[in-house]
């Protein structure tokens, strides 16, 4: 435990970045500056457990960044949209905005917007938002508010989790899964698409207990993240290849009478059905092995041991499902098909065993209360707005009509997300930021990139500067975060943003008056029974609280080990539609791979968060090792005369970028990999984004960053 400083208070709040942990916080305050001097995980944190990941233990140089944004600012008379220049983070902006008072910039946002939604219908304007914060109040309350009573285009909200969470509920009605405190009584964890390590750091310390008592970790990740470089076993496997492999693995376990007949009888519907397609030639170890890249003998071993675990006495096997997989053309599927082992094996029958995906589902916060969808019906429009996918935000900036069906968008709002950064196809976004018939609004801690093309700028707070509520979705406590500090400058958070904006449209509705606590006491009223006994107050007093899960008769909660537990239609774990595998159109197998024959994994920095924390001094020396670089095995280099350190071209049809290359035994031929970045910090002003494409996953609409093809080459010496 710490000791409290004199002079100072301790204040819990909650890290509110898009990461599974949500992190209990304790962040120590100076009285008599109000000033946090001191940020540390919340020891009494069953789960997070007193440590910050590496990002976020460094997290007061960002909340007294020098670069932070302060002020409402404009766009000065006659400066083009987009960035002065490369590699300056802070101090350009100083010639392109000016600051203005809050009254003129809501004012001016007001009479836009009014003017917009008039001449060209409210669904002119689209909110563009995602999770800069996973506060429920921050994430989406206030600012659904604003939109729904406006008649604005709504967001379909599909860049990182739709195909993934969507299959998870085809398969189990409900996202949930294995608790992360129970990992430690897994005899074998398979970290599926999942960088553990990198991203869900407090994963970590269970899986390790689990290993010191024999427990064996195999890595399925075409590239080799530090959770593989620590694993037991790395398999290598081809990118948008896990249905086949789930297949293999299954065809092995029913070939040997591997499953479990009574779970699945039980538990389960369609097992026939998949049966009899998991048993065809197709999805034979051996073919399955030339799809993915693993050996016949890796997939019946693992098979065998996949099945058996957990069986007379010995520990049983979970499966760390991350969302790798399915930011892939056909990844719905593949996390679909990964979802149905554990119902196979019932393996979900043992404490320690099943599958984790997301346990964001079981928090049954009332969304519906806080956002309220019946002002659509109030809006102008009077019915349900048309939706805009925001992974295809290029289309719609940059097609008209045709790119949204409806009306162009003539205003964008941007709120708790970066997208000339991290949407894909980088350069059909930023040509439709660049438009000067387009109104753009961004509410930022940061000069982002995205603020470079804003009319109106709007400083936030970062999270300690504000209340919220908060779920998570690694684990199953529900969480408080107190303001610790007063917001710096002038920034006010999102709900006060938008309440504010509803009042300047005319919005007569009082809810555009809820503030924090009331906010959360909306969001908790729910007769849900996994909410019992979750009160504002409670969590005050507690800081965290856990959901009151189904227990057994032993008093254990164990998802999904009998069928109460499932939300399907059937009420059973679903085996139907069968998945089949089929090559995305952008990989080794598929049609384009003639002309952009390497695969790039266009991937996250494990000391960033996406485009968070890009530009400060500290994280970035932490990232040193990957920055602007092209990561490549040495067959591709060599078959292009690159050696290592060499400047090259990666390009394919949308776009080109200039990298570094970096031969490091990380990915396996055929493959290269590369991180994100604000582009504004890059030589060129673009992230491998200017090669990802719009193609969107075939369940949920998702964005497809991992099946994207490129072809390399060394940069000419004479650019
Ligand atoms: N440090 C850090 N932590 C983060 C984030 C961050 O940017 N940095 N981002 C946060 C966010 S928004 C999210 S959604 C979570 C995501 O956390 P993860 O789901 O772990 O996300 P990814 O890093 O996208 O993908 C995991 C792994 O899948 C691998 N992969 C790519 N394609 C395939 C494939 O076809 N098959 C298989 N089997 N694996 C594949 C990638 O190489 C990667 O190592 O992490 C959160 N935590
Ligand atoms: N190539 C490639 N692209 C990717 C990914 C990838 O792996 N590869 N990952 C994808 C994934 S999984 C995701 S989730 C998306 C993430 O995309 P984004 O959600 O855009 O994530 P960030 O880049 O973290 O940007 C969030 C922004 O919100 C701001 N912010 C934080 N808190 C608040 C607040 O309270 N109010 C307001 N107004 N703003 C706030 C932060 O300052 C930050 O600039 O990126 C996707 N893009
Ligand atoms: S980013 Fe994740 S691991 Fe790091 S402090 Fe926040 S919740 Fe915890
Ligand atoms: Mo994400």
């Amino acid at each position: 435990m710490s000791e409290q400083l004199a002079g100072t208070r301790v204040v819990h709040a909650v890290c509110s970045h898009d990461c599974p942990d949500s992190c209990g916080v304790l962040v120590t305050v100076d009285e008599l500056s109000g000033r946090a001097v001191k940020m540390q995980g919340d020891p009494s944190h069953p789960v997070t457990r007193g440590f910050l990941c590496g990002k976020v233990a460094k997290y007061l140089d960002r909340v007294y960044s020098p670069d932070r944004l302060l002020y409402p600012m404009r766009r000065k008379a006659g400066v083009p949209k987009g960035p002065a220049g490369y590699g300056a983070v802070k101090g350009r902006e100083a010639e392109a905005f000016e600051r203005i008072t809050w009254d003129e910039a809501l004012d001016e946002i007001a009479a836009r917007l009014k003017k917009i939604a008039e001449e060209f219908g409210p669904e002119s304007i689209l909110p563009y938002s995602y999770a800069g914060t996973i506060g429920q109040l921050g994430y989406g309350s206030m600012d659904r508010r604003f939109f729904h009573r406006l008649g604005a285009s709504q967001l379909a909200r599909t860049i990182c989790a739709e195909a993934g969470g969507t299959a998870l509920k085809n398969v189990y009605g409900i996202k949930l899964g294995t608790r992360p405190e129970d990992f430690v009584h897994a005899g074998l964890v398979i970290a599926w698409g999942a960088n553990i390590h990198g991203n869900n750091v407090h994963l970590w310390p269970f899986i390790e207990e689990a290993r010191r008592s024999g427990a064996r970790l195999v890595v399925i990740d075409p590239y080799k993240t530090r959770t593989a470089a620590l694993a037991d076993e790395h398999l290598a496997i081809n990118p948008g290849t896990d249905t086949a492999l789930a297949l293999g693995l299954m065809h092995v376990i029913l070939s040997m009478g591997l499953e479990d007949r009574e779970y699945i009888a039980q538990c389960t519907t369609g097992f026939e059905e998949l049966k009899v397609h998991a048993m065809k030639p197709e999805n034979s170890p051996e073919k399955v092995a030339a799809i993915t890249g693993i050996s016949a003998q890796t997939i019946v071993t693992l098979a065998r041991a996949y099945a058996t675990a957990g069986r007379n006495g010995s520990r049983p096997a979970a499966i760390r499902l991350n969302y790798g997989i399915q930011r892939s053309e056909n990844g719905g599927t593949a996390a679909r098909a990964v979802c149905m082992l554990p119902l196979l094996t019932g393996a979900w029958k043992y404490v320690g065993g099943g599958l984790q995906l997301s346990t964001s589902g079981s928090f049954p916060f009332n969304s519906d209360a806080l956002q309220m969808p019946e002002l659509m019906l109030k809006s102008p429009l009077g019915r349900v707005a048309r939706t805009v996918n925001m992974s295809q935000l290029g289309q719609a900036l940059t097609m008209g009509d045709a790119g949204v069906g409806g009306p162009p968008v003539k205003a964008m709002f941007v709120y708790n997300s970066n997208p000339a950064a991290v949407a894909p196809n980088q350069n059909d976004v930023l040509e439709g930021m660049r438009r000067d018939d387009m109104f753009m609004v961004v509410h930022e801690q940061f000069f982002t990139d995205t603020a470079d093309y804003a009319d109106v700028l709007l400083p936030a707070p970062t999270f300690l500067e504000t209340k919220d509520v908060q779920g998570a979705y690694g684990h199953l406590f529900a969480q408080v975060s107190n303001r610790a500090i007063e917001p710096l400058g002038e920034a006010r958070n999102n709900v006060r943003v938008f309440g504010e904006l509803g009042r300047r449209m005319g919005f007569a509705e009082e809810c555009f008056d809820d503030r924090e606590d009331e906010l959360i006491d909306q969001a908790l009223t729910t007769d849900h029974p996994w909410f019992a006994g979750m009160t504002r107050a409670r969590l005050e007093q507690e800081g965290h609280v856990p959901l009151q899960l189904p227990v057994n008769k032993d008093g254990v909660t164990l998802p999904f080990s009998t069928a109460e537990w499932f939300r399907t239609p059937s009420g059973r774990g679903e085996l139907t539609p069968v998945p089949v595998f089929v090559a995305p159109t952008e990989s080794r197998g598929g049609a384009d791979a003639a002309k952009f024959p390497l695969e790039l994994l266009a991937r996250k920095a494990d000391n960033y968060m996406n485009s968070t924390f890009a530009n400060l001094a500290g994280h970035q020396r932490m990232e040193l090792r990957t920055a602007g670089v092209l990561e490549m095995h040495t067959t591709d280099a060599t078959a292009r005369g690159i050696t290592a350190g060499d400047e090259v071209e990666v390009f394919n049809g949308r776009g080109k970028i200039a990298l570094r290359a970096l031969v490091n035994g990380h990915v396996g031929a055929g493959v290269v990999a590369a991180r994100l970045d604000w582009n504004k910090l890059s030589r060129d002003g673009a992230n491998v984004n200017v090669l990802t494409s719009e193609r969107l996953t075939d369940i949920g609409g998702g964005a497809t960053f991992y099946s994207t093809l490129v072809e390399v080459r060394k940069a000419s010496l004479a650019e």
